[in-house]
């Protein structure tokens, strides 16, 4: 009788699987909270987010506005770059490109800076933000964001490590050129694909 014996079992657990980036590990049914700065106190009333820079409308969102345009969801995994990872996620918002439809972004934008209520900033390139792959996030399973988590809404670029889905976004800015954010500027990587391991400068 084939029965797996303890050494098998031992082994099994040891595969890696195959959603999982290099160096990474589930975290399972946890969601940590990592925060830099003291978690704000947003309400929806006063909530807004400016769509800025190289772009032929700016505009600033509400809450009421905001959750006009057509919403869409994520579902997968985030990657956090200090090795945790979480499976089967599901944030629901408004994509970065519905927002750029209205605000039409200009030809010679190439980098996006979000900016939070708390100061916080990470930098992204255009392309990474666009093509149905980063949204301004509000729900998770359902729910509302917590606050911990980045509610009222945060920003969500699930492929890339977690710090660029930056919590309590206020701001996105299109520029000419890059500009690096709050941990782009203190030794991570430009980037941030966790499948190319982009986790610091040099990587
Ligand atoms: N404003 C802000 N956004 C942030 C951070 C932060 O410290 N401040 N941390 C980043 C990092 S390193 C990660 S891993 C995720 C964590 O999100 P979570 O606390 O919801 O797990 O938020 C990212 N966005
Ligand atoms: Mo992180």
């Amino acid at each position: 009788m084939a029965r797996p014996t303890r050494g098998f079992v031992w082994r099994e657990s040891r595969v890696r699987a195959s959603w999982l980036p290099p160096g990474q590990h589930d975290i399972e049914g946890a969601w940590p909270v990592l925060t830099a700065e003291a978690t704000p106190d947003i309400r929806t009333e006063e909530w807004t987010l400016a769509v800025e820079g190289l772009v032929e409308e700016p505009r600033m969102w509400t809450w009421d506005e905001i959750h006009v345009l057509p919403q869409s969801t994520y579902s997968g995994d985030i990657h956090c770059v200090t090795s945790w990872s979480k499976h089967d996620v599901a944030f629901r918002g408004v994509s970065i490109d519905a927002l750029f439809d209205h605000s039409r972004v200009l030809p010679e934008a190439t980098h996006v800076v979000g900016s939070c209520h708390t100061g916080y900033t990470t930098n992204l390139p255009l392309a990474d933000v666009t093509g149905g792959r980063a949204w301004v996030a509000f729900e998770y399973r359902g729910e509302p964001l917590p606050a911990a988590h980045g509610g009222p809404a945060r920003l969500l670029v699930p492929h890339l490590y977690f710090w660029k889905s930056a919590k309590w976004l206020t701001g996105l800015r299109l520029l000419d050129h890059d500009e690096p954010g709050f941990w782009e500027r203190n030794g991570y990587h430009n980037h941030g694909d966790p499948w190319l391991e982009e986790r610091y400068q040099g990587d």
